[in-house]
């Protein structure tokens, strides 16, 4: 008798416990970045961006259309490059993920925000920059940073209004970011009287530009622009100063503005030398961003690049917007996070009907003693 009652507690335990479990849904949030190849140090801080705020989700515990929801993160590696990046799409909407945070690259997002849309899936960037991802007027496509019209617009400002320079060099590295931003700067700094003295290309895969300088060097500029990413402008620093251009400004947008660059220039002096921009409020300035640091340093020591706590602030807002629709059914949800008013990390995040972010800030920084410092 007293067995028959143990197992009949044990069952209606068990019954409970199977309740509460069909009372709980996974959804999954993709995200893609490089997690490859020379810029898989930026990739990497992505994804722990993300990879932060899921956790932080399910410690909190999140409720949604009645359900408690586990979010599990599928991370993607688009080794900043476009095919795979495509790839690395459809494989996210074949598995269903309820939104995306990503990509990094300007050239592996654009393609991929057409695979999004078409699946019916939302993505929220927190890196690529080239305003040509908002041009096509996908309902689906969401930036929280500001884009390279800010940024090349602002280093040229910088380079013509404060710091008077008169001529520039201009290097870009082929890819849908570089050029961009570089032909960006190049408009804006023409507009305000700087001259062009020289225009020189490369690849996101090079790290030899001894001829390219050399060819510079020889117009004797102020500046050099360079529009592309740390894996070159290291290197390409490092070969400034054993060219003797130890004068020589150098300029770059968001994608030369690491904590890996003053690593890969390797003690050069021309560090020092370099201004860039990115697209948003320095750590400091940010509503949580010193708090917020703090603990991903203590999760991810070394690690910090630079968009991570917009990757964080990605996948919160997709979350927040979840939560407002009470629905992680893309086709629900979707449409709330163009109204979202998000009290972020980085910012307050709110949306242009384009799914550019509303007013965001950009901050130029310099390299003081190898630190990377806000001007
Ligand atoms: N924003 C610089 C790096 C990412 C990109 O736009 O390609």
């Amino acid at each position: 008798m007293q067995l028959k009652l143990k197992l009949t507690v044990v069952a209606a335990i068990a019954a409970v416990a199977g309740m509460a479990s069909a009372q709980e849904q996974v959804v999954k949030i993709g995200h893609v970045a490089p997690v490859s190849g020379a810029q898989a140090h930026y990739g990497k801080d992505n994804e722990n961006g993300a990879r932060m705020a899921i956790e932080v989700l399910n410690a909190e515990g999140v409720t949604i259309g009645g359900k408690k929801i586990k979010f599990e993160l599928q991370a993607e590696d688009d080794a900043a490059d476009p095919k795979q990046g495509t790839a690395a799409a459809q494989k996210l909407c074949d598995s269903k993920v309820a939104g995306v945070v990503g990509h990094l690259n300007s050239g592996t997002t654009i393609p991929a925000s057409k695979v999004y849309n078409d699946c019916g899936i939302p993505m929220v960037t927190g890196a690529a920059t080239n305003p040509n991802l908002t041009k096509p007027g996908y309902k689906t496509t969401f930036r929280i940073i500001a884009n390279d019209n800010a940024l090349g617009g602002g280093l040229a400002a910088y380079a013509a209004d404060t710091l008077k320079l008169k001529t520039v060099a201009i290097i870009d590295d082929r890819t849908a970011y570089g050029q961009g931003v570089a032909n960006v700067f190049k408009a804006i700094a023409s507009e305000k009287g700087m001259k062009v003295v020289d225009e020189q290309f490369t690849t996101d895969k090079a790290t030899d530009f001894m001829a390219i300088l050399t060819a510079i060097k020889s117009k004797n500029p102020d500046a050099i622009f360079f529009g592309g990413m740390d894996p070159q402008a290291g290197p390409m620093l490092r070969q400034m100063e054993q060219l003797g251009m130890a004068n020589v400004k150098y300029f770059g947008g968001d994608g030369v503005c690491t904590s890996e660059i003053a690593k890969l220039a390797a003690g050069a002096k021309t560090l020092g030398n370099v201004i860039c921009a990115e697209g948003g409020a320095s750590l400091a300035k940010m509503p949580g961003g010193m708090a917020w640091k703090a603990k991903y340093d203590a999760k991810y020591p070394g690690q910090f690049q630079v968009y991570s706590p917009y990757t964080y602030d990605a996948t919160m807002l997709l979350v927040d917007a979840m939560k407002r629709a009470n629905s992680v059914d893309p086709k629900v949800y979707t449409a709330e996070i163009g109204k979202s008013n998000f009290k972020g990390v980085t910012a307050n995040i709110a949306f242009e009907p384009t799914g550019e972010m509303k007013n965001p800030a950009i901050t130029l920084y310099v390299y003081k003693d190898g630190k990377k410092t806000p001007l």
